[in-house]
């Protein structure tokens, strides 16, 4: 996987790169991530990459010029992988988008993140990226979206993570995407809180039984949207077919 981040607040990444997971990666050499200030490519001498938008209002635009072009130089003549602007106008990211990201076969992927009030329109119109979003709530910038992204995408890939850390049995993933039950280590009792009996049965099939129930109970509770669609119930009076 090869990711490069457009951004104007490189060092935002400097904690997230050099720690644990990814870090590992890195060494690795499963994952590399290339981090491009924009203000670079902003073509003038006050390095301003950003002016007032059109029409009035409150706030800044980014222009189109610095990122496009900044854009350019990266992918080359003949651009391969996918190109992600981060914007909360944007489809809101998943783990089955996570998946699909984890098997693309070039692996290269890049990410433009913004900041003050969005982006001049003709870096959507000229660059075509896709739009993804975190989730509907406003962030200060694509940052945070973007190591989100890509925390979820590279944790699927095989080796980044050990078999004690394995993501199969996550929350959303692939053959389970219902909520996670209830977990429980050592002691068995706490503050007066007993393990379930069930857990210390040695029962296999009881136990995979009591964590499906659980699993489905916690996402009723929470989330009915993960729940897979069913019929609705016949109104009565409408016939049964043959
Ligand atoms: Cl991708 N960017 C910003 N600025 N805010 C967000 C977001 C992205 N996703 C959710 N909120």
């Amino acid at each position: 996987m090869r990711y490069d981040v457009l951004t104007l607040f490189p060092g935002i990444f400097a904690g997230f790169l050099g720690e644990s997971l990814l870090d590992k990666a890195i060494q690795r050499e499963l994952v590399q991530v290339h981090l491009h200030d924009f203000r670079k490519w902003a073509g003038n001498k006050h390095q301003s990459v950003d002016d007032r938008p059109y029409g009035g209002g409150q706030g800044m635009v980014l222009s189109a010029a610095p990122i496009v072009d900044c854009v350019e130089e990266i992918r080359g003549d003949s651009p391969v992988g996918r190109l992600i602007l981060l914007t909360p106008q944007g489809r809101v990211w998943d783990q089955v988008a996570a998946e699909e990201m984890a098997r693309q076969q070039d692996g290269r992927v890049v990410f433009i993140c913004g900041r003050y009030e969005g982006f001049d329109q003709r870096v959507i119109d000229v660059l075509q990226p896709e739009e993804w979003s975190l989730g509907d709530y406003v962030l200060n910038g694509g940052e945070v979206a973007a190591m989100a992204i890509i925390e979820s995408v590279i944790r699927l890939i095989p080796g980044v993570l050990g078999d004690s850390e394995s993501s199969v049995d996550d929350s959303f993933s692939e053959g389970n995407r219902l909520l996670e039950g209830p977990q429980y280590t050592r002691p068995r009792e706490y503050r007066g809180y007993r393990v379930p009996d069930v857990l210390l049965s040695g029962d296999h099939q009881a136990i995979a039984r009591w964590r499906r129930e659980k699993s489905l109970q916690r996402t009723q509770e929470r989330r009915q949207d993960l729940l897979p669609k069913t019929d609705p119930p016949r109104s009565s009076g409408e016939e049964i077919g043959e």
